[in-house]
């Protein structure tokens, strides 16, 4: 049986450029990778698929140059065309399984999870690597309801699967996260809105050790 990709522990970044105040994706990944982000998701729900693709695979570069895991969010064809290092899907994207099919053994799954329902089936899925877990917090970056600290608890008390806590995520409440047991999580508009991104990255990490 295929083992699970560990995915690092740390900040998770995503891509956001309608939170961003001007920036491109390009530019706040440099400036992610600059403040010492180890994994980078492409996610983008506005450009054309061939915008997305053409930004996907400067990223990818870019990723690659400074040996940064580089995923495709939603898109499994630009993820195979820019030989991405994984994919994450949502609940009603295609199955795990046959992504699997697409990408093969040596690619990351990841799969977006808001019950213990959902998070108990992807525990048990061989085809996933990583769950998403949230939103946590109220967000206006997806359209999703806030689940709370409570599925956050259930994940780690239940689950063994690898896990990125998500969704409302600030330096605020960052502390209140990782004493709740998150070791990976993701957080949008506070890294792609802040002014200096590179800084920001930095104070989450004094917070996060
Ligand atoms: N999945 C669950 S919440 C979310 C995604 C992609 C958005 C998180 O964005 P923010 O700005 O950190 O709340
Ligand atoms: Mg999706």
């Amino acid at each position: 049986m295929r083992n699970r990709i560990s995915i690092p522990e740390g900040i998770y970044g995503i891509t956001g450029d309608n939170f961003s105040n001007g920036k491109s994706n390009l530019e706040c990944v440099r400036e992610m990778i600059k403040g010492g982000i180890k994994i980078i998701q492409y996610r983008d729900k506005n450009k054309s698929i061939n915008e997305k693709l053409k930004e996907a695979s400067e990223i990818k570069k870019l990723c690659k140059e400074n040996n940064v895991l580089f995923i495709v969010n939603d898109h499994i064809d630009i993820a195979i065309l820019v030989d991405a290092d994984g994919v994450h899907v949502g609940q009603d994207d295609l199955a795990p399984k046959h992504v699997r099919q697409l990408i093969g053994d040596d690619k990351i799954i990841g799969l977006s999870t808001h019950s213990p329902e959902q998070g108990m089936k992807a525990n048990s899925n061989p085809y996933i690597d990583y769950i998403g877990v949230g939103p946590i917090y109220p967000t206006t970056t997806k359209d999703t309801a806030p689940v709370g600290l409570k599925y956050l608890d259930f994940v780690v008390k239940n689950l063994d699967i690898p896990f990125t806590a998500i969704g409302g995520i600030k330096s605020k409440n960052l502390k209140t996260i990782t004493e709740h047991g998150a070791k990976r999580v993701c957080l949008v508009s506070e890294i792609v809105g802040a002014n200096n991104i590179s800084n920001k990255i930095k104070e989450l990490y004094k917070i996060l050790k």
